[in-house]
């Protein structure tokens, strides 16, 4: 059973595990009680580019991308496999990192197993396709090809989620890659090294670089060597990204959150609603790139929805990770704890009415950790701070609205577009506001399902491209089309004279 390593030698290059090149380590601290969980290396700029030349040769020497598609997705189904049976270890590892409940790193570890299954699966399932080209003395085929070498730079909140949607369909194209995790919570990507290599991943093919984004990150998103850089995290560092990654002119592929609506009609089954609304806010303590935080009820449910909300909130039980009492955990870190409160302090003081919450809870057992209350801010205005920024905490702000054109209206009133909640028990209107949605997901009468064959990704600014489904294979494929003239002769298209 993998083992987080605590000797500090974090990176993985070319298949051995070894320190930064300067020794420089990092400690990485639980968020529920500010314990120690283990100490990491911290790779600088130069050990990122030992990994992308290390990548790169494995790469061009067709070890991986030149294996059958089959072959690629059993070693990936070699992984689910290994993922189900260390899945204590890894929840375990996961809920230390990230101080969410162990019950919910389980979940998650289901996911992740699900997600190498379906890549696994869908591997050599397509072979291209066949042109027609109007010529019987012709054939043409359309085949897809690994991109290369895959800079992949993931966040905190879903640390081995975020990098299991990366990390499978990139293997199962035959790319290499280099990984670099949040520097927060990298136990989880240290694991899943080790499970790659056990299930029989050639070195050289998957690296780990564990470091900062600034120092370790920065290289995948500019270095000329790096053909695709795919980014999970805030819109402003994914801008950054973007702009470092231009002047190479490499793939880039973001996953960017969001500022997700979650739309009521007053026809909704009430309990049903009240549910919903609150497990769309308050799952990790609203670190979720779709949590429902913005709560569009129509009038006539308004009030009634409302208090029900808050008086649900105000029970919800906070704690740590292995506390069985729990429902629901701390926020990642000091920094983001402030950043959530100044949101809180910021909504507040344009208007918005504070129901509930705003604050850290009282109590010896919060002191250590950064909890905080869940929030509730109503009669928030369009085009506000509080509507139109992601708080990414356990903050609901509350809209209303009079009808179904209202309704898509204020939903669609945000730069980003990511998911979206539609609850009715009309089910033409609920398809009629699916459609008119401009988000890449809409749940209707429930929040936060994702399968690992549907696509995920944003429309508008929450990104660029898509993950899981038969689009997030395609992310790490290029298609080729490859024409053939089976009557060779000469054509005369110039004369001869
Ligand atoms: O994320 P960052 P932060 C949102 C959420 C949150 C905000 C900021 O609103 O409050 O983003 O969170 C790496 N070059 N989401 O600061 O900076 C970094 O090391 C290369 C939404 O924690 O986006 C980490 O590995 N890499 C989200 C990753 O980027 C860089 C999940 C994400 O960090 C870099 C998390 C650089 N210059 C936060 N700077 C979602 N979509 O789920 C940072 N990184």
């Amino acid at each position: 059973m993998p083992q987080a390593d605590n000797s500090a030698s974090t990176l993985f290059i070319d298949g051995e595990w070894v320190p930064a090149a300067d020794g420089r380590t990092r400690q990485i601290i639980c968020p529920a009680d500010g314990q120690l969980v283990t100490t990491v290396s911290e790779a600088g700029a130069a050990d990122t580019e030992r990994a992308i030349a290390v990548a790169r040769r494995a790469y061009e020497d067709g070890a991986w991308s030149g294996t059958s598609a089959w072959d690629r997705g059993d070693l990936l189904l070699r992984v689910a496999d290994i993922l189900v049976r260390d899945k204590a270890e890894y929840a375990r590892a996961e809920s230390l990192d990230t101080g969410k409940r162990l019950v919910e790193s389980e979940y998650d570890m289901d996911d992740i197993a699900a997600c190498f299954r379906y890549f696994g699966k869908l591997a050599g399932q397509d072979a291209g396709r066949l042109v027609d080209t109007g010529s019987p003395d012709a054939i043409s085929r359309v085949q897809h090809e690994p991109v290369g070498v895959c800079g992949m730079i993931t966040p905190w909140n879903f640390p081995l989620l975020q990098v299991a949607w990366k990390v499978a369909p990139a293997l199962a194209a035959g790319n290499t890659f280099i990984l670099k995790p949040s520097e927060l919570t990298p136990s989880t990507a240290i694991l899943l090294m080790k499970t790659l290599a056990e299930a029989g991943m050639p070195a050289g093919v998957g690296n780990l670089v564990t470091g900062t984004g600034a120092e370790a990150g920065q290289p995948l998103a500019e270095h000329p060597d790096i053909d695709l850089v795919s980014f999970t995290g805030g819109l402003h560092t994914g801008r950054k990204i973007s702009a470092l990654a231009a002047p190479t002119v490499k793939k880039v592929a973001l996953e960017l959150g969001g500022k997700n609506p979650n739309v009521v009609f007053a026809d909704s089954d009430f309990d049903t609603a009240v549910d919903f609304a609150l497990m769309a806010i308050f799952l990790h303590s609203g670190q979720v790139c779709s949590a429902g935080a913005r709560l569009i009820v129509q009038d006539e449910m308004h009030d009634a929805l409302v208090d029900e909300i808050v008086r649900r909130a105000e029970q919800i039980r906070i704690g740590g990770p292995f506390d069985s009492e729990a429902e629901t955990g701390p926020l990642i870190s000091p920094e983001h704890l402030r950043k959530v409160d100044d949101y809180v302090q910021e909504a507040v003081a344009e208007g918005g009415v504070l129901r509930t919450g705003g604050k850290r809870p009282e109590g010896e057992r919060f002191a250590n950790g950064h909890y905080y209350l869940p929030t509730v801010i109503d009669e928030v205005q369009q085009g506000s701070y509080a509507v139109i920024e992601e708080s990414f905490g356990p903050v609901l702000t509350v809209e209303r609205f009079t009808d179904e054109d209202d309704a898509v209206r204020i939903a669609n009133d945000t730069h980003y577009g990511l998911a979206g909640g539609v609850f009715t028990s009309d089910p033409a209107k609920a398809q009629r506001v699916a459609n008119r949605l401009r988000h890449g997901t809409v749940w209707i009468n429930d929040f936060h399902p994702y399968l690992p064959q549907a696509e995920w990704g944003g429309h508008k600014q929450s990104g660029i491209g898509r993950e899981l489904g038969r689009a997030g294979l395609g992310e790490y494929q290029e298609a080729k089309h490859v024409y053939q003239n089976l009557r060779p002769g000469p054509q005369h298209w110039f004369s001869e004279k």
